[in-house]
């Protein structure tokens, strides 16, 4: 293969990843370091993926990418940071004497196409899977294995979550050169079979204040930031792990919720204060915890990211009574039928006693959709030839 001068293709998928323990702030923006451990549940990419092919070949003058059909600068820092750390551990493969198979010359440029299979704008993490689809796809095209979590952090922190299906930890590390670092698997994709997972799309709009500018105004003014990071996530941690492998989804749920709202208390705590939460998604709290009320136990869970979105757990046998309860309290404006996608959720009557619990006038059109899905695999490479994004020119497919 080493003589072979003819162009590689390489194509991937990754995944989203939701955190519920969270990542917020950095302790190193170059090498983006983090000051607090976090732990994340992979979804599924039958609902929510990033497919990213990349081609290497002599003919290449320089490196390109293409973003969702339109080219974008390949000069763009975090995009350098990726392409300059893979080729070094490529080299220092090569020159390890393990490196025989390398394809191709690491002087050769790549050509990268990624595309996701949902709204970019919609704060669904899809700077997460694309770095992590990045760094997977790169690796396969120069031949680079083991662990890359270093890769696809410098991408985004919360990509090296997207690196492992299941439930997934970034451990911070304490070493200034970010070697320790790394995401690591808490427990696999099937550890957890009866769990559900529910986004519901409040705005597709994009964010006001960015994830990298909104924790560095925490880390610079909120001292609950400080107070978290050092004295609460470390147990928390511990604690999270604990219920993953236990299937405690008591406990489970009522983590992630504080955690969840911990989070948004260090944005408001930050000065001047971030809010990432509207009244949709208060209104969504207050649902979740009068449907838990009402059962006397925690049977959902929510979770927000920097964004309005709500991201829901629960499991199997509450799923559709649920879903009931969301079109109740926020009726679909005209797109009764698309209202739910994804994983299928069969029709539930919802009791004059849980809707009285709800207490809620409903307010219509709130909540645009619900995706419904679940836990799922790390990143895969696709074999077939026409799942490719670029052809073997290294230009877009007329298709992609
Ligand atoms: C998380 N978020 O743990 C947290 C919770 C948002 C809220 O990771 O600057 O896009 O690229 O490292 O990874 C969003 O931050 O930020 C994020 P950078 P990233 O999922």
């Amino acid at each position: 293969m080493a003589s072979d001068k003819s162009p590689v293709v390489v194509t991937c998928t990754a995944p989203v990843n939701i955190a519920v323990i969270k990542y917020w702030g950095k302790r190193d923006e170059e090498l983006i370091l983090p000051i607090n451990s976090s732990l994340s549940v992979t979804l599924h990419q039958d609902q929510l993926k990033t497919t990213t092919t990349a081609v290497i070949s002599k003919d290449f003058t320089e490196d390109r990418i293409w973003l969702n059909g339109r080219e974008e600068d390949v000069g763009q820092p975090r995009l350098q940071a990726c392409l300059r750390e893979i080729r070094r551990l490529a080299r220092k493969r090569r020159s390890a004497g393990d490196g025989d198979s390398l394809p191709l010359s690491l002087g050769y440029k790549v050509h990268v196409a990624s595309v996701n299979n949902f709204p970019t704008a919609a704060g669904l993490a899809s700077s997460a899977a694309g770095y992590a689809c990045l760094a997977y796809t790169l690796a396969r095209v120069y031949g680079v294995e083991g662990d890359l979590s270093e890769v696809a952090r410098r991408g985004s922190g919360s990509a090296c979550r997207s690196l492992y299906g299941g439930f997934v930890e970034w451990q911070m590390g304490e070493r200034a050169d970010g070697k320790d670092s790394v995401a690591r698997q808490v427990a696999p994709e099937l550890h957890w079979p009866q769990l559900r997972v529910l986004v519901l799309v409040v705005s597709a709009e994009r964010k006001l204040t960015g994830s990298t500018l909104g924790m560095q105004a925490s880390v610079d003014t909120s001292a609950l930031l400080k107070f978290r990071a050092e004295s609460v996530v470390p147990a928390r941690m511990q604690e999270m792990t604990r219920c993953i492998q236990a299937r405690d989804f008591q406990g489970f749920a009522r983590l992630t919720m504080q955690d969840s709202n911990q989070f948004h208390a260090t944005c408001l705590d930050t000065f001047p204060p971030i809010s990432y939460l509207n009244d949709t998604s208060r209104r969504i709290i207050r649902l979740v915890h009068s449907f838990n009320a009402h059962h006397g136990q925690a049977k959902v869970a929510y979770t927000f990211d920097a964004g309005p979105n709500a991201v829901i757990f629960t499991l199997e046998d509450t799923v559709a009574e649920f879903v009931a309860a969301v079109r109740h309290s926020f009726p679909p404006k005209e797109n009764g039928d698309t209202f739910l996608k994804g994983l299928p959720v069969p029709p539930a009557p919802l009791s004059d006693e849980l809707k009285a619990a709800l207490a809620m006038e409903p307010t219509p059109g709130a909540v645009q959709y619900i995706l419904a899905t679940q836990v799922g695999p790390g990143p895969q490479v696709l074999e077939e030839p026409h799942v490719h994004l670029l052809g073997p020119d290294g230009l877009p497919k007329p298709a992609a």
